[in-house]
């Protein structure tokens, strides 16, 4: 395995016009024969070089006649065939082994379900192909199955006939208009219960929509297919994009390595991301359902009609469309929220990413394994630059660079160059400049400079940019991002904002440019000194160093104008005091006073009455994983000691006001967002209740519950307590929902998660559990992925959670790579620890990467990891 370049990238030497497919589907041995419209492009003596892997080759013909095996020559991952002429067919005869295939890619089973996963290279193990994104085809495909098996048949696009075979078999034939890349073919067969409904496009399309799922979990699907309806009229409203077929197929199965897969008419989901109902779905479950489903309906024109030309452009429909689909969840629910929410994401997965040895730009430069690169950063980064454009061109004038990009490159697959060139040229404007967040890997962290003339009304605000150096970039330039700022009086109300050399204020919140190095702004007619309000809305992804005063917060707390801000304000203040009880934990002090956050916590809380959504996230403590970010030398223990010490401050400090939100009349289940938000705020409060009052009230809610929210809410509050209720609803819960994979995942996640410390003992244990199997990525990613999850417990002293990972690593490496590669990168910070543990981990990636017949997934980590 060489690494690919993107600085390497050639045009394909032929393109390939039209695909037509036939497929006689049987578990063990299936028969695909391709029939491909081939056409020269580029040089004429170039020879045609297939990707191909893992499959049988029956035959070849070329125009109808059959090529002799000194005509072509096959390597285990390519078929080359020289000497072909500028145009010709050629049929392509192969065997496949569908139930042997456990990696999930290509054409695999699950639960006796025929499905495909092609993104970004599974095509390849259908048949012999142009496996690459600039490659777009039109498709046809036959599919031939037994009949009491396989009732459903599908594949991309539109039905074009369907016969009984007569011998127990059938057929249907699947015709898809739009050209498209490989990665974007499916195929799905099975018995699988369909869920239907219609949806009327603007321009007046009737749109048969059609749910697939197990038989028995129809109902389930509902909430799925009122998302998928407002994600299409949202898409038509925001960008007036509409969908362009007849039929479109979503299909849950429950072996799936990812989310969700965006194939043409045919997404094929992780049943996680479909199936949701009041008795097994959380809310955070439903909200997932609604952002995934809005996300592959996105990808119809961020992905599909608009493709990559080649994987290192995979920020172009990833970024977008995380983007797309997280203003789609602002529009839904509440803008604040989602955006808190986000942020946290980011600052968790991605940053940690960013500042470690895995880092890469968002638009990477090489790679081993293309698998390995659906990351936070491609994924979440991508998105934040894509809102960094929104922010400097503002909305109209994003919207404007949208349409200019769709007119421009539709049917095509493009560039992120091609992307920001369409925002740059439809606004008039040159974003050289803001192309380096493509190349450029690493958080900027900006620092502040603020100074105030009372003589004469002005507030001089300096801002310096600094990236850290990160693996084979030492050297950064300062990038172009918006600095999105307000300043606030000492009575908490907003100033209006006027820079020297302007005739007026123009607004109180304003998105200043940050080209250079540094910057500083005068804003004049700032009689007293300000509070400033910086990166409202979380405008850029990047950290703020700042040594504002308690007494700052606390008014921005309760006073800033962006919402955002005044939970950011909440977490600087938390993060302050937690660092400081690190400190302390770790020396043995006893924890700083935490009576000043207390009472803005307060304050604060009650300021947002009426959005207990909100106020629920003020209330939540900032995470383990983003304070280790903020440590030298992380100490696991300190960092959980400290956080326990705060929570019960809180609790103590707050205790009035959080049973107050207990009391109330209990509210019928609904999940909408609102409900949700009442059902958050109620028991973040029981959660920090049970410091006070131990597991009673936990423990009756569990048995009361009439909802998967709040019953499992009272569950993972109890699985935290060291107590007989423990055992006791565990027990009951796994009881209850006995047999039903989904909701078991939860109950194997809690455990693996839980801070009680015979926790590896019983992750050993479940992995005999009839609910756990290696075979199901969700129930490795509950459980093993739990266990790497729990900071405090994988990173035992000993070693013991680190030899365990490596185990189970080493056990799934050969069956499923992505899965084990996903694993492995939980050691990717292992320089931020002690030198035991340093030591401890490295020993464990050595071991990895001393194993013979490693995969290229695992070997591409591992050796980022320890270089
Ligand atoms: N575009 C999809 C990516 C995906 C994927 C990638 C690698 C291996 C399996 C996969 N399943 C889905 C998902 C998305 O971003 O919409
Ligand atoms: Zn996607």
């Amino acid at each position: 395995h060489q690494p690919i370049r993107r600085a390497d990238y050639l045009p394909p030497d032929f393109g390939i016009d039209r695909v037509e497919l036939e497929f006689d589907l049987e578990p063990a041995r299936t028969l695909v024969r391709a029939r491909l419209a081939i056409r020269r492009i580029g040089a004429s003596d170039a020879a045609l070089v297939l990707d191909g892997e893992d499959m049988e080759l029956l035959g070849l013909a070329l125009d109808g006649n059959a090529l002799a095996a000194d005509r072509y020559r096959l390597e285990p991952t390519r078929l080359t065939i020289p000497g072909v002429p500028d145009a010709f067919e050629l049929v392509i005869d192969g065997a496949i082994a569908p139930a042997a295939n456990t990696a999930l890619e290509g054409l695999y089973i699950s639960s006796s379900v025929f499905c495909t996963q092609c993104e970004p290279e599974g095509f390849r193990r259908i048949t012999w192909f142009l496996d690459r994104p600039d490659v777009l085809s039109v498709f046809r495909t036959t599919i031939r199955a037994e009949r009491a098996r396989f009732p459903i048949l599908l594949s991309n696009g539109n039905l074009a006939a369907a016969r009984d075979l007569g011998d127990g078999r059938h057929e249907a034939v699947w015709d898809d208009p739009f050209p498209k890349p490989s990665y974007l073919f499916a195929l799905v067969a099975g018995d699988l219960a369909v869920v239907e409904d219609r949806f009327t496009t603007r321009s007046g399309r009737d749109v048969a929509l059609k749910i697939l799922v197990e038989h028995g979990k129809e109902g389930r699907a509902g909430y799925a297919m009122d998302s998928l309806k407002r994600s299409m009229r949202w898409d038509e409203e925001t960008y007036g994009l509409e969908y362009d077929l007849d039929v479109f197929h979503i299909v849950a199965v429950s072996d799936f390595n990812m989310g969700a897969m965006e194939n043409k008419s045919l997404n094929v989901f992780n049943d996680r991301f479909i199936l949701a109902d009041p008795a097994t779905a959380t809310d955070l479950d439903y909200a997932n359902v609604e952002g995934v489903v809005a996300h592959e309906y996105f990808h119809n024109w961020t992905g599909n009609r608009i493709t990559c030309r080649d994987w290192f452009q995979l920020s172009l429909k990833e970024g977008l469309t995380v983007y797309r689909d997280q203003e789609f969840t602002a529009d839904e629910r509440s803008r604040a929220v989602k955006r808190i929410q986000d942020v946290r994401v980011l600052r968790a997965r991605q940053f940690p990413e960013d500042g470690g040895p895995l880092a890469h730009p968002i638009r990477p430069d090489s790679y081993l394994e293309i698998n390995n690169f659906y990351t936070a950063t491609v994924y979440e980064k991508g998105a934040e630059v894509i809102r960094m454009l929104e922010a400097l061109l503002d909305r109209d004038g994003f919207r404007r660079g949208m349409d200019l990009y769709v007119a421009r490159h539709d049917g095509e697959a493009a560039t992120c160059d091609q992307f920001v060139a369409a925002m740059a040229d439809a606004n008039g404007r040159d974003l050289s400049h803001f192309l380096r967040w493509y190349g450029q890997a690493g958080t900027p962290r900006l620092t502040l400079e603020q100074s105030h003339d009372a003589a004469t009304g002005t507030y001089a605000l300096t801002v310096s940019q600094r990236t850290p150096p990160t693996p084979g970039q030492p050297d950064k330039l300062p990038l172009h991002l918006p600095v999105h700022m307000g300043l606030i009086g000492r009575d908490g109300a907003e100033i209006p904002l006027r820079l020297e050399g302007e005739n007026a204020p123009q607004g109180t919140s304003r998105v200043l440019e940050l080209t250079e190095a540094s910057q500083t702004w005068r804003f004049v007619g700032v009689e007293a000194p300000p509070v400033l309000s910086i990166n409202r809305g979380f405008a850029a992804p990047v950290v703020v160093e700042s040594s504002e005063s308690e007494d700052d917060l606390a008014l921005r707390m309760r006073a800033d104008a962006d919402p955002f801000s005044r939970w950011e304000a909440a977490q600087s203040f938390a993060t302050r005091l937690l660092l400081a009880g690190i400190a302390a934990a770790a020396e043995g002090r006893p924890p700083p006073p935490t009576d000043a956050f207390v009472a803005a916590l307060a304050a604060a809380f009650d300021a947002v009455e009426g959005d207990p959504a909100f106020a629920a996230e003020l209330l939540a403590l900032p995470g383990e994983l983003y304070l280790a970010e903020q440590v030298a030398v992380i100490d696991v223990e300190a960092i959980h000691a400290a956080r326990k010490a705060l929570r019960a401050a809180v609790a103590q400090g707050l205790v009035d006001r959080l049973r107050h939100v207990r009391t109330g009349p209990p509210r019928p289940f609904a999940p909408d967002a609102a409900s949700a938000g009442h059902r958050a705020l109620a028991n973040m409060a029981l959660g920090y209740l049970s410091t006070i009052d131990g597991p009673a009230a936990a423990m009756a809610q569990y048995r009361a519950a009439d909802n998967m929210t709040d019953r499992f809410s009272a569950l993972a509050i109890l699985s935290e307590l060291d107590v007989p209720e423990r055992t006791a609803a565990l027990a009951d819960f796994h009881d209850r929902h006995a047999g039903d994979a989904l909701v078991l995942n939860k109950w194997l996640g809690l455990q693996a998660g839980s801070s009680l410390p015979d926790t590896l003992a019983t992750v050993r244990a479940l992995l005999d559990h009839p609910a756990f199997s290696y075979g199901n990525p969700n129930k490795i990613y509950a459980l093993v992925g739990g266990f790497a999850g729990n900071a405090l417990r994988f990173h035992a002293a000993d070693g013991s959670g680190y030899a365990f990972m490596v185990d189970q690593i080493l056990r799934l490496d050969p069956q499923n790579p992505q899965v084990a590669s996903r694993l492995l990168k939980a050691f990717g910070r292992w320089r931020r620890f002690d030198a035991d543990r340093q030591a401890l981990m490295r020993d464990a990636m050595e071991r990895i990467a001393a194993t013979p017949g490693l995969s290229p997934d695992c070997r591409e980590i591992v050796g980022l990891s320890l270089a």
